[in-house]
């Protein structure tokens, strides 16, 4: 299948953009790039040190020493004209580095035997045509090494012969009946897995030789990053923070006549105000029928009198996600059957929290807990049902790079790590859906909350927001 150049496509369209200062501004800006770049020790890159990505590769060496592991970064291209340019979470976790188009090898110590480790990056080659839209880009080289912190730093188009060139001089490894050479990389799933770039990789490198060991390391990878450094702990906060802010716009904005997507407007305003870069998922604003669905986020409805708001919504800061869940009653006060859910939401989330022993809880152990206060509260459907036939997703997830973020949930939640604890009860019957979702770091000392300043409790949210509503009143009297 051949595929059209995105690349040009995007010059074609932006060529009304020309301006033949641009370039000169490009190339004075870059020199100051790498004149800082050179005085500095230690690069901040995506606001964490140079030195805490070099410290995560080692550690992916020392446990994948049998092989060598191959990242495929993200291009300018993969989110055509609509997104701006994202770095995969591995590949950002491992290297800072948000050049589109770059490719990372690990080679461990010893695997060459009696050669030291080898980390190379691989960028493209400068283009001072393409820089004339997309700004300057640092090329390959020594600046671009001494920059990133990364001992080998080659141009894009040589990543493929010496990838070759390593494999071919590591020893073969005889396993079973067949010599092989291990290759760690993150292994597409699905059934069109085979169309993705690291699918179009793997199937290359087969039909390069059949000797190689095709291995998935996103597991690896994956339980790394479950546990959240300083650093990245003060980017989750910041990204709760802003979120925050974005639900205190929404409670004192969100009335009965407004559409959904102008109360998303609000919030994600609020989002970029702060520094947020992007939602960390697409906003949810569900009103009314709305509130009941888990991932509705076409936010078209206009919200009605009497309707719950579920509002889920997460501020990604240098690319840490935040995911808080606050359900508001439009009209600014909760039914009394509204508030009895409400209250039993909040209820099973705070047993959860109280029931959090480290070392012993898994997200499994949560769930049962919070299931088990919402299965004997008194409440009941019009049919007489308890209210947990309503609490149908899980309670928890981890929480970083990616909203649902990597790694294993079998065992314990360990020390450091990040989960949500959301639960949520939703009878369409009665267009009524309720969730609260806050986030939590693991300590030493137990679960400390990270958003516990943005408020959940059903009588201040009444008082916040008959306060807001009424100085708004009183504001406009005064015209
Ligand atoms: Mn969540």
């Amino acid at each position: 299948m051949t595929q059209p150049n995105p690349s040009a496509i995007a010059l074609h369209k932006k060529a009304c953009l020309i301006r033949s200062a641009v370039l000169a501004a490009a190339a004075i800006i870059l020199s100051g790039i790498l004149t800082q770049a050179a005085h500095a020790s230690d690069v901040m890159l995506a606001n964490q040190p140079s030195s805490e990505y070099a410290a995560r590769r080692q550690k992916l060496m020392s446990q994948v020493k049998d092989g060598v592991t191959v990242l495929i970064g993200a291009r300018e291209e993969d989110l055509g004209e609509v997104g701006r340019f994202r770095q995969k979470n591995d590949f950002m976790y491992l290297t800072g580095v948000e050049t589109p188009g770059a490719y990372l090898i690990l080679v461990p110590a010893g695997l060459i035997p009696d050669k030291p480790g080898r980390e190379i990056l691989f960028i493209p080659a400068r283009n001072l045509i393409q820089e004339k839209w997309t700004g300057p880009q640092m090329g390959p080289g020594a600046e671009a090494e001494k920059y990133f912190g990364i001992r080998e730093v080659m141009a894009s188009d040589k990543f493929f012969s010496t990838l070759l060139d390593i494999v071919g001089s590591a020893p073969a490894r005889a396993e079973g009946r067949n010599q092989t050479a291990k290759i760690y990389t993150v292994a597409p799933g699905g059934s069109d897995a085979i169309m993705t770039r690291e699918g179009r990789f793997v199937e290359t490198l087969r039909g390069v030789s059949s000797a190689y060991r095709i291995l998935d390391v996103s597991r690896t990878i994956g339980e790394m990053r479950k546990i959240k450094s300083a650093g990245e702990q003060a980017l989750l906060q910041k990204a709760i923070d802003i979120s925050g802010e974005g639900q205190r716009d929404c409670r004192n904005t969100v009335k009965p006549g407004l559409f959904e997507y102008e109360v998303q407007a609000v919030i994600e305003a609020a989002f970029t105000r702060n520094g947020s870069e992007r939602p960390g998922y697409p906003s949810i604003v569900g009103s009314g029928i709305n509130s009941t669905v888990l991932h509705y986020n076409e936010n078209k409805k206009r919200i009605d009198e009497g309707d719950l708001v579920v509002v889920d919504v997460g501020a990604e800061y240098s690319y840490y996600t935040a995911d808080i869940t606050r359900t508001y009653p439009a009209s600014g006060r909760f039914t009394e059957r509204q508030r009895q859910v409400y209250q039993l939401v909040l209820d099973a989330q705070r047993a959860a929290e109280k029931a959090f022993k480290l070392g012993e809880s898994t997200t499994a152990s949560l769930k049962q807990v919070a299931s088990e206060v919402i299965r004997s509260s008194p409440l009941r459907d019009s049919h007489g049902n308890t209210l947990d036939r309503y609490f149908i997703h899980g309670l928890s997830h981890w929480l970083g790079m990616d909203v649902h973020d990597v790694g294993d949930y079998s065992k314990p939640l360990p020390v450091g790590s990040v989960i949500t604890i959301e639960p949520g009860i939703y009878i369409p019957d009665e267009k009524l859906g309720v969730r609260i979702e806050d986030n939590y770091l693991i300590t030493e000392s137990g679960l400390v909350k990270l958003s516990a300043k943005i408020p959940s409790d059903p009588d201040e949210i009444e008082r916040l927001m008959t306060a807001s509503h009424s100085s708004a009143s009183a504001g406009s009297m005064k015209k």
